[in-house]
């Protein structure tokens, strides 16, 4: 029978279809929806997530471990109460405006849901309005935006400028992407700044005390 070590190899070797397998195979055994997802699932993308810290892993081996990830979750899903399934915090990302770059933001949102977090991804190219309009709607704990290019990471500082004047200080805003640093963080007034999608999950964590 598979065992739950299996199912966790296979996230870390990116192999889509022999995950989706021992997902079923976990499942028809009785296993328990939330360990097949911690133990199995996730547990292979934590390694991922720390090779790819590490150097040991690239870019696209990370998208199909969490496609493997993605895929095994969305079919144990179904048998999960919401209220079973924990969550860490939401955390709200977007691009910003006039930029397309979306590979970094989207290791980011999986390197957090991958850690338990709930993430609503906003898409490319999100001006200050669009932000504040998805904040209100999904009331996220942390807001993140990914920034590639040096002419529109400026946009960053118009957004936590606007979710100030908009009564949404409360809400934690990160920033990351190539051209980003601390000290370009501590400039516009973000709560915070990660390098990597890693460290990115280490900053959400400790920004809400965990
Ligand atoms: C792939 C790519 C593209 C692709 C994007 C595809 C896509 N779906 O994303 C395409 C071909 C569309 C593209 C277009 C352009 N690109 Co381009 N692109 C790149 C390239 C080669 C890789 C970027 C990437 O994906 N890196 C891999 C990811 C994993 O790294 P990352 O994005 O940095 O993300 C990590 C961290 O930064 C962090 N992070 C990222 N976001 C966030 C958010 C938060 C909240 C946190 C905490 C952390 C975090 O975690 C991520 C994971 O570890 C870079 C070169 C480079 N080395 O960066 C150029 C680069 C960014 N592009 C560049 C340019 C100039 C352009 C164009 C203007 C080119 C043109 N003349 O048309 C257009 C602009 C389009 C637009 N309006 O956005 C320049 C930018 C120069 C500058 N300093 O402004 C670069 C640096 C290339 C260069 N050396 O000239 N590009």
């Amino acid at each position: 029978m598979a065992t739950l070590e299996d199912l966790s190899k296979c996230v870390i070797s990116g192999n889509v279809a022999k995950a989706k397998k021992l997902t079923q195979e976990l499942i028809d055994a009785g296993v328990a929806p939330l360990d097949i997802i911690n133990q199995g699932l996730i547990a292979g993308m934590n390694v991922v997530g720390v090779r790819f810290k590490n150097g040991e892993m690239f870019v696209p081996e990370v998208m199909v471990a969490a496609k493997a990830m993605s895929q095994g979750i969305e079919m144990v899903k179904p048998l999960i109460a919401e209220t079973d399934m924990p969550s860490e915090g939401k955390v709200l990302l977007g691009t910003v405006k006039g930029d397309l770059h979306d590979i970094g933001k989207n290791l980011v949102g999986i390197m957090l849901e991958s850690r338990g977090f709930t993430v609503i991804d906003i898409g490319i190219d999100r001006s200050p309005e669009d932000f504040i309009k998805a904040i209100k709607e999904h009331q996220p704990d942390i807001m993140g935006m990914s920034a590639l290019l040096t002419t529109t990471m400026l946009h960053m500082k118009d957004t936590i400028e606007l979710m100030k004047e908009e009564g949404l200080g409360h809400v934690k805003a990160i920033v990351g992407g190539a051209p980003i640093s601390q000290d370009f963080a501590d400039e516009v007034g973000a709560d915070g700044y990660a390098p990597d999608a890693a460290s990115a999950v280490d900053l959400c964590k400790s920004l809400l005390g965990k």
